[in-house]
């Protein structure tokens, strides 16, 4: 097993020692395709690890119910900054532990329990939080929804894209307080200002959650919603590469209302090591080589998308114009499904997850697809070569399924190509 960086802090504890260096040769000799996981910089964890998380700090700069929060104060002023500057925001709220928890204090903020909100479903590519039926958001609110246009078999006009006339249809009929934008598995670039022009017609408040995208929009290769919605969520642990957590930004108008319900609404004390780490990676994509990176998560997602359709795959929306791709699985093989593929990948080192596509006949535990992205393995340094290589251990795997020794001999391989690819190769010199 590979020694980490982190063994001298936690030698005592045998146990867990044992278990983070197990993740750590996880992480860095198997190929991470989770299209929502992304590698943290070394000053992103050396914040997240940091002498912070002992200090709490309920409240907000200036405003504590503790004393000690000097330090605090200023670091949590600086995310704030970092953040409002990078999306060109009015008001940012740095302290939400998760992206689901950013979303409920949202509608908890905006929205009296009962009102009604169109979304887009989870089974077209929406969040849990977009008023699933298993998630509380459903019990609160009326959520309505929208969903993509139906596929054609034509590669000019595939369909399955977000249908914005179902989502007027919607809107002009159930009259929601709110419209949600923003997706968790769509692979098709998302402009809130239709969305703007569907809300301002019924007098709905616009939410664009951006969780998977904002490392694009800080990056400039995607549209900045902002300028358009009432309110942004995101989490900072995807494309933006920060610790894992979540944000919100709003305009000056809503800013006391969210900040309240984040605390003392929904949580507790502040998790401010995270947010010392979130301030570090919003620094980070600031910066040209964050711009640079995040236009290669693209370019990558395009070769692997068409690398992926080449050997077989039928990509959801025709393909793809950001950091995944969703694919279907059926055409490639009719027996295998999502969850097979995901148990086939994984041993032969090739981490990805089973993922419902549209009208999916099969349950979501099992599903007919499988969602990839391209967003941790550029950090690590990969390009589209590196990609199309991708798709062709994905491919071995899969058709080589239930044979040991091809599973065995392409996990080997894998393990031989992210040697050549460790993200955190220059660790020891930061
Ligand atoms: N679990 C996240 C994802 O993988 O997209 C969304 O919350």
């Amino acid at each position: 097993m590979t020694s980490s960086p982190f063994d001298s802090w936690i030698r005592s504890d045998e146990e867990m020692s044992a278990l983070l260096k197990a993740e750590w040769t996880r992480q860095t000799t198997t190929l991470q395709l989770i299209a929502s996981e992304n590698f943290a910089s070394p000053a992103v964890m050396a914040a997240t690890g940091s002498i912070l998380t002992n200090k709490y700090a309920e409240g907000y700069p200036g405003r504590r119910y503790y004393g000690g929060n000097q330090v605090v104060d200023e670091i949590e002023d600086i995310a704030r900054r970092r953040l409002t500057a990078l999306f060109g925001a009015d008001h940012a709220n740095v302290q939400p532990h998760a992206g689901a928890n950013a979303n409920v204090a949202v509608y908890t903020a905006l929205l009296n329990p009962g009102d009604t909100v169109l979304a887009m479903r989870l089974d077209q590519g929406g969040h849990l939080t977009h008023g699933s039926p298993a998630s509380l958001t459903s019990t609160f609110w009326n959520f309505v929804s929208y969903g993509l246009t139906p596929r054609n078999d034509d590669s000019e006009n595939p369909g399955e894209i977000i249908d914005l006339d179902h989502v007027r249809e919607m809107a002009l009929q159930h009259r929601p307080k709110m419209i949600v934008a923003g997706a968790s598995a769509y692979s098709r670039k998302i402009d809130a200002a239709p969305f703007r022009e569907i809300a301002d017609e019924v007098g709905a408040l616009l939410m664009f959650d951006s969780a998977h995208v904002a490392g694009l929009i800080a990056g400039g290769v995607h549209p900045n919603p902002v300028p358009y919605a009432d309110v942004v969520t995101f989490t900072t642990h995807k494309t933006l590469r920060g610790p894992r957590g979540a944000a919100i930004l709003c305009r000056e108008e809503h800013a006391k209302k969210i900040d309240s319900a984040v605390f003392p609404g929904q949580q507790g004390g502040p998790l401010e090591h995270a947010i010392a780490a979130k301030a570090v990676a919003f620094r980070e994509a600031a910066q040209p080589s964050f711009a640079e990176y995040s236009q290669q998560v693209v370019t990558n997602s395009y070769a692997f998308s068409d690398a992926l359709t080449e050997r077989g795959f039928r990509l959801v929306s025709g393909g793809t114009e950001n950091h995944m791709a969703l694919l279907d699985l059926r055409n490639f093989d009719e027996d295998l499904t999502g969850k097979e593929a995901q148990e086939v990948l994984d041993r032969a080192g090739i981490t990805a997850n089973r993922n419902a596509i549209p009208d999916d006949p099969r349950s979501v535990f099992v599903t007919s697809g499988l969602r990839v992205g391209t967003a941790a393995q550029t950090t690590a340094g990969m390009g589209e070569n590196e990609f199309v290589r991708i798709a062709d251990l994905m491919v071995r795997a899969l058709r080589g399924r239930h044979d040991e020794t091809i599973i065995s001999e392409v996990r080997d391989e894998v393990r031989e190509f992210c040697g050549q690819f460790n993200p955190y190769r220059n660790f020891t010199e930061i």
